[in-house]
């Protein structure tokens, strides 16, 4: 298909903009082909600069679980405009939102607004070392923390290994502290600790990992990633960035306090559904370690837009619409229809395929088991993946240029959208040549 007006605003966006765009994935470089340009969106749609009309389950990467556009947010948006866009001083809705969160994350005793996920986890990394006096942290293989510097390691393969820089202009010196491991690999984990656990401010984890697709952190994986932080004082991060109020209104902590019990991570990076769509993030934790920021303590971390008035307002309506009831049942059982419809359809031409789901969040594999970890997820077919997104775009279904992101249902989302994006995969998997099915 070609998009004429998407083809000739990428054309002008690349001679200026690196790549054509503000973001690396949104330029379709993983699966080819040319990206579409955004004109506008509404509920679970977005129409390109083409005037054709996409199902979304990007939804900004995640904050969109209203859908585009929902009347209580744009009512507060708009009301907010009117009082200005920016004061650099405290406010009272800043106050709200801390109130808010610090309500249904029974976790976070004290939180700061920030403007983006990768500020919310590079400053908790900050206060988790200065509150332990400690350099080293634990990040796992394919958990994705935003791009600032001593996040952006991949794990080497070996036992316990500190990573390699995956960025160009990244020191090594400054990633010599980032011990990498493999998720959800318990011997590596106890090994790490057994080797430097007096050493190590932190653990960051995705709990479900949506960076390399969907993967969960099994039970016992979290279970002991707490014992271990707890017994060496080390302090366990859970970057929610992506899963917090997506996947339940408590995040994924809650659902792992399901299974464990008592259990809460000592720090938590919120972002995403936070803002509403808008440009904020957050992290909070135990009030004796928040009370180590400045202006209180001696971690220094600010920002001009920080706790930003239409942020705040954008992210209020959102958190007051997804705590009416039914809210997270609905959307769970909607996603779960998806992931449900899909693997039914793959199965039913032979073709290997899973899919998993928790709340408004999903994955899919061209597998035939749910991965564990990021060497299982590297194993997928990307060719194939990629003719699958190219089929699902051309039939107006939006999924993720990469095969390494998680897809997002909104409340927006019909029974119908989903049916219609079944049918889809269903005329793309009954149409693969037979030697590519199982
Ligand atoms: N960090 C996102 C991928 N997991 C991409 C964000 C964007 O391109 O908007």
């Amino acid at each position: 298909m070609t998009s004429s007006r998407s083809a000739a605003l990428f054309e002008r966006a690349q001679k200026l903009i690196p790549g054509g765009v503000n973001s690396p994935v949104r330029a379709f470089r993983a699966v080819g082909g040319t990206p579409r340009f955004v004109q506008r969106a509404q509920g679970a749609y977005f129409w390109d600069a083409d005037g054709r009309r996409y199902i979304d389950y990007i939804g900004s990467w995640g904050p969109m679980i209203l859908g585009h556009g929902h009347p209580a947010v744009l009512e507060a948006v708009q009301k907010a405009m009117l009082d200005g866009f920016s004061y650099g001083a405290p406010t009272e809705r800043e106050v709200e939102m801390a109130e808010e969160i610090v309500k249904l994350v029974p976790s976070i005793e004290m939180v700061r607004l920030v403007s983006s996920g990768t500020e919310a986890t590079m400053s908790v990394i900050r206060l988790a070392r200065g509150a332990t006096g400690r350099s080293k942290i634990i990040k796992f293989e394919g958990c994705y923390h935003g791009h600032s510097d001593a996040l952006l390691v991949k794990a080497g393969s070996g036992l316990a290994t500190f990573g390699s820089p995956t960025s160009a202009g990244v020191p090594p010196e400054v990633v010599q502290h980032t011990l990498v491991l493999e998720y959800n690999h318990l011997a590596q984990l106890e090994e790490a600790f057994s080797l430097h656990g007096r050493e190590i401010a932190c653990l960051m984890i995705e709990p479900i990992c949506g960076n390399m697709n969907f993967v969960r952190a099994s039970v016992p994986f979290i279970q002991r990633c707490r014992e271990l932080c707890t017994q060496y004082g080390a302090l366990l991060v859970f970057d929610e960035v992506m899963t917090g109020f997506r996947v339940a209104l408590g995040g994924a902590q809650s659902i792992y306090a399901l299974s464990i019990p008592g259990f809460k991570p000592d720090l938590t990076a919120l972002g995403k559904v936070i803002g509403g769509g808008m440009p904020m993030a957050a992290f909070g934790g135990t009030r004796a370690v928040m009370e180590q920021l400045a202006p209180l303590g001696g971690v220094y971390q600010a920002g001009t837009l920080s706790g930003n008035p239409i942020a705040t307002a954008c992210g209020l309506a959102t958190l007051r619409e997804i705590q009416k009831p039914g809210f997270y049942a609905a959307l769970a059982e909607r996603t779960r229809s998806l992931a449900t419809g899909l693997t039914q359809a793959a199965s039913q031409a032979g073709v290997p395929f899973c899919a998993d789901s928790e709340g408004g969040m999903f994955g899919f594999f061209l597998l035939d088991a749910l991965p564990q970890n990021y060497a299982q997820v590297m194993k997928t077919d990307s060719p194939a993946f990629n003719r699958f997104f190219h089929a699902m775009l051309d039939s107006g279904v939006y999924y993720a240029p990469a095969l390494y992101e998680a897809g997002f249902v909104s409340a927006a989302h019909t029974a119908g959208d989903i049916a219609a994006t079944v049918a889809a995969a269903a005329q793309f998997f009954a149409q693969l040549p037979a030697q590519t099915r199982a």
